[in-house]
């Protein structure tokens, strides 16, 4: 991790980031047992590989940083969080797959399927989408409201359907061998995979928090306007640094997408402009959190300074 750059002086997100980041770690290892049964036990295997192998732990930071900025507690929101945190693993699985992406690689291991085959990939896919539904489910045990609970179930569907990865997926894939001169809504096309591919998910995790934590309804919907322009900064910056990555070492495998013809910003509206693209929508996704209490509003600033800083 490397320290946002500027604003909320004093506010130790480094500190914040970690002690969230355990929190989730350990639900995530309890979620998925190693069990005694032989058949089920590879499976989940499969599911802890890719679930508790490192990543940033963006998304479920902010569904624990969105229900504490409302008013709740963080053990309230943990079930949330975990689920985010399984559709994101699920998708990760799925985009690795020798029929959507074929990545060998993923948080510099081997991807899921290079490790249990391609079937107990899918499958394991499927289980996590399934854990998910079931963990944030189980919110109503932390006392949380059924309609509450319900609410949050339906945002987590949207999130991952054709309101969402799926979707964006889909674009992806459509959008894949296109030229630029080909494609005369280029940037619109990015905007509708990324908006769906990335930024559905972030802005599921931060309106599931808000949910849980018992927020209004102008809260939540202030949050999602916040996680959606994170989110998509989020990707921007992703696109950036593929770029800059990809000619710094060149000939390794970062920046494939690049060399593979895949639409990204650097590629529609070049390196700089991207750059201050992720600048505006930092600026924007701050104003959406206007209103809010700004003695607690720390987390969730210092996360978009942390995301359109980041080196990887
Ligand atoms: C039904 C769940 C489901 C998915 C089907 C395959 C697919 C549709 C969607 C792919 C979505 C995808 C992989 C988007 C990329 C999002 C992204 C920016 C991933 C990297 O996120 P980080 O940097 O990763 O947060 P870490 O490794 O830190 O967790």
């Amino acid at each position: 991790l490397t320290a946002p750059s500027s604003s909320d002086e004093g506010f130790d997100f480094i500190f914040y980031m970690t002690n969230k980041a355990k929190s989730i770690n350990k639900a995530l290892n309890d979620a998925v047992p190693l069990c005694n049964n032989p058949l089920v036990l590879k499976i989940h295997e499969a599911m802890r590989y890719t679930l508790l192998s490192g990543g940033k732990r963006v998304r479920p930071m902010l569904c624990l940083a969105a229900c504490e900025l409302v008013g709740g507690q963080e053990s309230t929101a943990v079930p949330g969080a975990c689920a985010v945190e399984m559709i994101h693993a699920s998708s990760l699985i799925q985009d690795d797959l020798p029929c959507m992406d074929d990545d060998s690689l993923r948080r510099g291991k081997p991807t899921n399927h290079k490790v249990f085959g391609e079937d107990i990939a899918v499958l394991t896919a499927d289980a996590l989408i399934a854990l998910a539904v079931k963990k944030l489910a189980s919110s109503t045990s932390f006392g949380v409201s059924p309609e509450r609970v319900l609410r949050a179930v339906l945002e987590m569907a949207k999130a991952v359907g054709t309101e969402g990865l799926v979707a964006g997926q889909a674009a992806d894939l459509a959008g894949e061998g296109m030229s630029l001169e080909e494609n005369e809504v280029g940037l619109k096309h990015l905007e509708f995979i990324h908006i769906h591919k990335t930024a559905a998910l972030l802005e599921a995790a931060a309106v599931i928090g808000a949910i849980i934590g018992g927020g209004s309804d102008e809260e939540i919907e202030r949050l999602r306007r916040y996680a959606r322009c994170t989110g998509l900064m989020f990707q921007v910056v992703d696109d950036v640094l593929d770029v800059t990555k990809s000619s710094e070492e060149l000939g390794k495998t970062a920046g494939k997408d690049l060399i593979a013809g895949k639409m990204t910003y650097p590629r529609v509206m070049g390196v700089e402009k991207s750059r201050e693209y992720a600048e505006k929508l930092n600026r924007e996704a701050r104003e959406h959190l206007q209103g809010f209490d700004s003695n607690k509003v720390a987390p969730l600033l210092s996360l978009a300074d942390y995301i359109v800083n980041r080196q990887n």
